[in-house]
């Protein structure tokens, strides 16, 4: 039996609903501006096991009760961008969902972690006409979003494979290394963003 029990098929509603008004907004942009509002959307249920493993993590009982009400993160949604102010744009525009709340929102683009991780995350608790696992009617489930540009996902994809290899020679050297490909890749992203105003103005 899944941790999510009786909530799975909401999930995957919810998640599903999430997805569609992000494609919609891609369209809208796309027809307005002949430009990409981002370049592509992952989205996923975490893993029964995952989500199993991070209940351990965090002391909490393996139920659905922990994972879809003490845990936040049982939908993540990626939205990946080409350019920092289009990351920004989408923050905009999810703000603007009336049947959401905003939960968090921590801006590691303007306030980069000490590794050098740059990433825009919003926890939006979103109320449905379905029961939740408190038992609200209506709901309110969560979803994690995590919007960032290709370069700071590229780095966030490395910097997670070194986090398992524990036995990796010389890591102090390598973190130092992966914090100073950040910031390089954080100016790259500043400069690609003042490339595309030059060529649109
Ligand atoms: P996974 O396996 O990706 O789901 P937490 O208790 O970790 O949920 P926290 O740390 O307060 O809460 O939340 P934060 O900082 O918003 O981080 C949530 C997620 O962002 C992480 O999920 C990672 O996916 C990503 N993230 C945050 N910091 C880093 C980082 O330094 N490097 C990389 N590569 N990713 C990061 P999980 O649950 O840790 O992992």
């Amino acid at each position: 039996m899944s941790i999510y029990g009786e909530y799975e098929g909401t999930l995957q509603r919810i998640m599903e609903d999430i997805e569609g008004r992000l494609f919609a907004y891609q369209e809208r942009v796309k027809s307005e501006t002949n430009e990409n509002a981002y370049e592509y959307i992952l989205a996923r249920i975490k893993t029964d096991e995952s989500m199993r493993e991070k209940c351990r993590r965090k002391g909490l009982p393996e139920t659905a009760e922990s994972a879809l009400s003490k845990l936040t993160d049982a939908i993540g949604i990626r939205v990946i961008c080409s350019f920092v102010d289009d990351v920004f744009n989408i923050v905009e525009y999810i703000r603007s969902f009336d049947d959401c709340e905003i939960i968090e929102e921590k801006d590691y683009i303007r306030h980069a972690k000490p590794n050098g991780y740059r990433s825009y995350h919003m926890i939006l608790g979103v109320h449905t006409s379905e029961s939740d696992v408190m038992g609200n009617t209506p709901g309110t489930f969560y979803v994690e979003l995590q919007i960032r540009t290709i370069a700071m996902d590229t780095w966030a994809a490395l910097e997670h494979r070194m986090k398992y290899k524990k036995d990796i020679p010389n890591q102090e050297l390598l973190v130092g290394e992966l914090k100073r490909v950040a910031d390089e890749l954080a100016s790259c992203d500043l400069s690609m963003q003042t490339i595309r105003e030059l060529i649109n103005s």
